[in-house]
């Protein structure tokens, strides 16, 4: 358990020396992939200001966004290999993106990657997601 007390905190968790393909899951309060069962985390009196960042390695990962925290970024960064990252309410392309409640920053780095956000069951009509900015880089070898 990270418990961050008061003030503006940043949490990062950083599994790129991992040595395996990992499948992460992030929720608003708990990171867990094979290298973590789960780290939770918390900030009672305060914020995580700073984000929330997470990142994996350079063998092809899959990484699975369920919900974050309101108002602060949370960042994802797979690095290198052929990684996929899911943005839904279920992990797959079934669920909605209503427990998306800050800025979510998406990276794959170099390989051959996926990202998929599904909106699919949502049930709230005047809710909506908002993508701002994609950018789509193709960086020669
Ligand atoms: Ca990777």
């Amino acid at each position: 358990m990270v418990e961050a007390g008061s003030g503006n905190n940043k949490l990062t968790v950083d599994q790129t020396a991992s040595s395996i393909a990992l499948n992460t899951k992030v929720t608003s309060d708990v990171i867990s992939s094979e290298l973590l069962p789960g780290v939770n985390y918390v900030s009672t009196e305060g914020k995580f200001a700073g984000g929330v960042s997470v990142h994996t390695g350079e063998f092809s990962d899959s990484v699975q966004v369920i919900n974050t925290l309101p108002v602060i970024t949370t960042s994802v960064d797979t690095h290198g290999g052929n990684d996929s990252i899911v943005v839904s309410s279920t992990g797959d392309s079934n669920g909605h993106l209503s427990l998306i409640r800050g800025p979510l920053n998406l990276e794959t780095g170099n390989g051959v990657n996926s990202i998929q956000a599904s909106d699919r069951s949502s049930t709230n009509s005047s809710e909506e997601a908002l993508i701002f900015s994609i950018q789509l880089r193709w960086i020669p070898a």
